[in-house]
């Protein structure tokens, strides 16, 4: 049987949230349970994280600010102690950002035009290798 991933989905802005509900249905089709934690701060996608005991998680940035962001993110994740649970990131990643939050403990960037099911396929890859690291 399959195994059903539990994925938790966050964003950081108001106004391209029309991409976050295609990659939520996207996900849900292909047989993931989404926690859709909606607009978050980096400290709530940990919180949210923890709370829902989701096995990836997912953030959305669509204000190309990875840099201010991942450092908090990974701060709070490292403080919380879950760096076993893996994140990725998608939206409007400028490349030369890209390698600099891969360092900091990101598993995959994905950026526009990018396919759904590709993005899907990677992202339950991921999810299932931590899971499986995890015993
Ligand atoms: C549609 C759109 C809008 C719509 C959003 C409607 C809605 N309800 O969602 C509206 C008109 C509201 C809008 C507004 C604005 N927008 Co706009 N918008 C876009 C546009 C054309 C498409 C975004 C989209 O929906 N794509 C479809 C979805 C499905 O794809 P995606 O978001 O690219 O995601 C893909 C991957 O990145 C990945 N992915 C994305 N997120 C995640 C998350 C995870 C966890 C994973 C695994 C994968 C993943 O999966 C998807 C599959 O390929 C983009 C340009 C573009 N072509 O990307 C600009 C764009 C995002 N917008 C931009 C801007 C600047 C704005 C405004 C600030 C403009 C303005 N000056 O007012 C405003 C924001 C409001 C404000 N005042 O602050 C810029 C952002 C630039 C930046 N941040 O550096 C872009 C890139 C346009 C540009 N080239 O300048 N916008």
């Amino acid at each position: 049987m399959e195994q059903r991933i539990r994925f938790l989905l966050s964003r950081d802005d108001w106004y391209h949230q029309r991409g976050y509900w295609v990659l939520a249905s996207a996900l849900k089709n292909a047989g993931a349970e989404v926690v859709l934690g909606g607009i978050q701060t980096p400290r709530e996608v940990v919180q949210t994280a923890i709370q829902e005991h989701v096995d990836i998680i997912g953030y959305r940035l669509m204000n190309a600010a990875p840099k201010i962001l991942i450092p908090i993110l990974f701060d709070h994740i490292k403080s919380e102690g879950i760096e076993d649970i893996p994140v990725v990131v998608g939206g409007i990643i400028p490349k030369k950002d890209e390698a600099f939050i891969k360092e900091i403990g990101v598993k995959e960037v994905f950026h526009p035009y990018t396919p759904l099911d590709v993005v899907v396929a990677r992202v339950r890859g991921i999810a299932i290798e931590a899971r499986s690291g995890r015993g």
